[in-house]
């Protein structure tokens, strides 16, 4: 039974890649913050579902130390590092804690990985934000970064050791460099959840309005499942390499007001409030992904339109909210 371990567990993508592993026969760990089983009933709700089959691990991957530990009590197989401060617009506030957390965690995971677990192939979530202020569009894995976030700055910093790694260490480590991905696991200060939360609020006459800054942005949104099982493929494919995952598709995040309101019968201007407080300083222009090499060499492409994951979103936090009434 091959074994993997897990960063960032209890996040969207985490909880649908560990359902994944599971599904497929793996014997999944997973490192998961005190804070989190302290707060379980909130942090833990994406692998509530999950427990009884998880071996989970209680460290923080801040401390080098506690990494060490566990990989030499685990040695994985394969190592999928999704924890991060993923949240752009709090990259702004805490520059310091996004860059030394997103950047050290990936170095102590490589850094032990390499002495006890050499032959473990790992997984870096990279992100569309490394490519900030793109000059070219669609973005593939050949186009220039050019951050314009703390939070894209610390993921190319990582992409780059996780690079290092491969190419100079002998290490199969790949990256996945992902693209806006949404689900009903959604976090809730991202726009689509804050958008679909917000719909069931004003459905069930809870709230009357939403703020929101700018409507206008533009990105490349897909589903979160499809892309979780994109990194299956990139740490089983036969070398170590770099994917771009994306749908190849711009929507605005007016497109998702649209939608989203639609699915309960409700026009969002009716309800849309503007707050500069959510404005971003220097945006990432409207990033989207050519992902032409999984396709060809990982025959992975997107199975989900934007419409229907904004449908599903709304439905599940309807019910989320009906459920606590
Ligand atoms: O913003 C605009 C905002 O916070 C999307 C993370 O997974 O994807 C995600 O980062 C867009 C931006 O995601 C509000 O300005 C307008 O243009 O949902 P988001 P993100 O920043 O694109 C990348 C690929 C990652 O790697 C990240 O970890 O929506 N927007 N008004 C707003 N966004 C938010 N959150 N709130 C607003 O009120």
């Amino acid at each position: 039974m091959a074994t993997a371990l897990i960063t960032g567990v209890t996040g969207q993508d985490g909880s649908y890649l560990a359902e994944l592993l599971l599904a497929r026969g793996y014997q999944v760990h997973a490192i998961v913050r005190r804070e989190a089983i302290e707060d379980a009933d909130r942090r833990m709700m994406n692998i509530r579902h999950l427990t009884d089959a998880l071996h989970l691990h209680i460290a923080s991957i801040d401390s080098h130390l506690s990494v060490y530990k566990i990989i030499a009590s685990v040695v994985p197989d394969e190592c999928y590092h999704l924890a991060a401060e993923s949240f752009v617009s709090y990259s702004f506030d805490d520059e310091a804690s996004v860059l030394q957390s997103n950047f050290n965690a990936t170095h102590f995971l490589l850094a032990s990985l390499k002495e006890l677990a050499p032959h473990c192939r790992f997984y870096f979530a990279g992100s569309s934000e490394m490519f900030g202020h793109a000059t070219t569009s669609p973005q593939n894995e050949t186009t220039e970064f050019n951050p314009r976030s703390i939070y894209g700055i610390s993921k190319l910093a990582a992409y780059h050791l996780v690079r290092n790694y491969r190419q100079n260490q002998g290490m199969f480590a790949c990256a996945g460099i992902l693209f806006n991905h949404e689900s009903p696991r959604r976090g809730f200060e991202f726009v689509t959840r804050k958008i679909t939360s917000a719909v069931a609020k004003i459905h069930l006459r809870r709230a009357t309005t939403i703020e929101l800054g700018n409507i206008d942005a533009r990105r490349d949104w897909g589903y979160a499942p499809d892309y979780v099982d994109a990194m299956h493929r990139i740490v089983r494919h036969d070398v170590p390499d770099d994917f771009v995952i994306a749908t190849g598709t711009l929507h605005s995040v007016r497109n998702i007001l649209e939608r989203a309101f639609a699915v309960v019968g409700l026009d969002y201007r009716d309800h849309l409030q503007f707050n500069p407080e959510y404005f971003r300083p220097n945006e990432a222009v409207a990033l989207c992904g050519d992902y032409s090499k999984a396709a060809r060499l990982l025959d992975w492409c997107p199975t989900r339109k934007l419409d229907d994951t904004l449908e599903e979103m709304v439905r599940h936090d309807i019910a989320l909210l009906g459920a606590r009434e």
